[in-house]
């Protein structure tokens, strides 16, 4: 252990703690800004400096350990100064155009300016200006960059995708594409997890409320929302409503105030998803065993679009091991324009179908020219992010607080626990196992005999056995897990059957969409929300949905059949 006193208190810490963490098990919190946990703690700021006594420079509490006998300095007068005059270095680099940013209110330079009291900045501003492709949904503008360089550190370890670099020295220094490339050319997965980790505004979504909002004004569109099983866990965040009060019950009340005429669930289409996937697993598992081979790389799931484009940027050579299955975001999109218009009676033209996502990705999914209906026109017309649908209820001025829960609209508001589920790590693979073990064997599992798979490890295996076969299945998250798991691949070094592939850490609970809260993970526990709904659910197989049974008696056949593969499967290539 190590004593040390920090602002006259005693304080005694293991070895090899920071002055930062040190601080804070006194009891002191030290202001950071480029700061993560484990990730980035390259003391670039300056904001956490602090005065050792006997070291006649001050220094980043982030990034130095404590020493036995320290005297430390948190809040003395040149620590004051320090820090005030570095925060107005990057403030002189920064645009402060507050009032029309999307981070206004949760913004951590904003914070801490107004925390030192910076009412008047003494240096001239310096802005490079921003070049930047404002149709593409993810967003760069430098001059609120900071160059805290966490979204190079997130989207490199975390996501193993390399899209962002440092270039140019000293006053010159700045973030950007790795090489200058234009973003689309990158390989950018847009997981969205270099906005949901970036401290300012300098990253951001493409705003499409405008469009919805113009849908929603005119008289001869019918609009119906799909909410994603990960929406439900998150939203409330952004109106400090507890999370039993956040259902999707009292977002469906919102949302019929913003406008829209019908309210429906992404987990009705998970649910879709499942009966597609299981049976293409089964199919593409009897085709191995007939022909005596051993599929040498496993069926991967497709739901996740920031897995799709990684694979297609970085792993070509394994497009087709992805399952054909379309997504619940695009399998709702085409049943919609279908199905529930044909239901409806009106032309499907008529209808503008939205989404809310925890996800940027879903906008580059929703816009493939391969996810269309007959007419050519997109089967889902705009993908939102739920920091775009929060901004949204905001400026309708609804209080969300004081809103009843509403049921959703029927039938594709009726789901399943193993829908909901989704939207977590594991999720998908769990809710697929549960019915594959039905269509394989014809008996129902217990809802939790593939629980081997949850959980927030980065890379889980297991394996179940199914009739008279053994299922060797992986569940990943983040991309860098991802490619772990595919470099063993491809040695020889693993093999599975099935694998899951999210994205985000934490599945899309964790998704880039989601409202951001500066220096916090919290995947893991929103997580914990959805597998609660799937245990309390009434329903937790998807074959068991009665919307589904219906869908599928009224309108396409059988899984697999010549419409369901029409409408639910996709060539992965285009
Ligand atoms: Fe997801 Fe999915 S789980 S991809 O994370 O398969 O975004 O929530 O809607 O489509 O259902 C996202 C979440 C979501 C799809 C489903
Ligand atoms: Fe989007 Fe979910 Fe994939 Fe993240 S994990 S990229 S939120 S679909």
């Amino acid at each position: 252990m190590v004593k040390l006193t920090i602002d006259g208190r005693d304080v005694e810490v293991a070895e090899h703690t920071t002055i930062l963490e040190a601080a804070l098990a006194a009891g002191i919190r030290i202001p950071t800004l480029c700061y993560l946990k484990n990730l980035n703690e390259i003391g670039s700021c300056r904001v956490c400096v602090v005065e050792v006594e006997g070291i006649d420079q001050l220094v980043a509490a982030c990034n130095n350990y404590v020493l036995d006998g320290m005297v430390v300095h948190t809040n003395s007068p040149s620590v004051r100064i320090a820090r005030k005059v570095n925060v107005e270095f990057l403030l002189s680099q920064h645009d402060s155009e507050c009032t029309s940013c999307v981070r206004s209110g949760n913004c951590s330079l904003q914070t801490l300016s107004n925390d030192l009291g910076i009412a008047q900045l003494p240096f001239d501003k310096h802005l490079a200006g921003e070049h930047w492709n404002l149709s593409f949904p993810l967003i760069r503008n430098n001059d609120k960059c900071i160059k805290c360089m966490r979204c190079i550190q997130v989207c490199d370890k975390v996501q193993a995708t390399g899209v962002w670099d440092i270039t140019n020295r000293a006053g010159h220094t700045m973030v950007n594409t790795v090489g200058g490339k234009p973003i689309e050319e990158t390989g950018c997965s847009l997981c969205g997890q270099c906005i949901t980790h970036c401290p300012v505004g300098a990253l951001r979504e493409r705003d499409d409320t405008e469009q919805v909002f113009d849908a929603l004004g005119d008289p001869e569109r019918i609009c119906l929302v799909q909410i994603a099983p990960a929406v439900r866990t998150a939203w409330g965040e952004t109106f400090g409503l507890a999370p039993g009060q956040a259902t999707v019950e009292r977002l469906a009340a919102a949302l019929r105030m913003v406008g829209f005429d019908y309210i429906f669930d992404t987990s009705f289409s998970a649910d879709l998803t499942i009966m597609e996937e299981a049976s293409e697993l089964l199919e593409r598992l009897k085709r191995a065993g007939e022909s005596g081979e051993h599929p040498t790389f496993p069926m991967f799931t497709s739901c996740c679009p920031g897995w799709v484009r990684y694979v297609k940027d970085h792993y070509p050579e394994l497009v087709d091991q992805l399952s054909t299955s379309k997504s619940p975001q695009q399998m709702f999109g085409a049943i919609a324009k279908t199905y529930y218009a044909q239901a409806l009676g009106v032309d499907p033209s008529k209808i503008f179908s939205v989404s809310i996502m925890p996800c940027v990705a879903k906008k580059a999914e929703a816009a493939l020219p391969s996810m269309t209906g007959a007419d050519g026109a997109p089967d889902v017309d705009v993908a939102l992010t739920v920091r775009e649908v929060c901004r949204m209820v905001k400026a309708c001025h609804i209080d969300v607080a004081k809103l009843d829960d509403e049921p959703l609209d029927q039938p594709l508001g009726t789901h399943t626990g193993a829908g909901v589920a989704f939207g977590s790590t594991g999720g998908v693979m769990d809710a697929a196992l549960r019915s594959a073990y039905y269509f394989a064997t014809g008996e129902r599992c217990d809802a939790d005999a593939f629980s081997d798979v949850r959980g927030m490890d980065g890379w889980k295996e297991a394996t179940f056995t199914m009739g008279d076969k053994a299922l060797k299945v992986a569940v990943v998250h983040g991309l860098a897990n991802a490619r772990n798991l595919l470099d063993a691949l491809k040695s020889g070094e693993v093999g599975y059957d099935f694998v899951e592939v999210m994205a985000c850490p934490g599945g899309c609970v964790g998704g880039g969409g989601q409202p951001i809260h500066d220096g916090m993970e919290l995947a893991g526990e929103r997580g914990e929300v959805l597998w609660g709904l799937d245990r309390s659910s009434n329903l937790r197989r998807s074959y068991e949905n009665p919307a589904i049974q219906m869908c599928y008696a009224d309108y396409l056949g059988a899984p697999l059949s010549e419409r369901a593969e029409e409408l639910l499967h996709t060539d992965q290539r285009a």
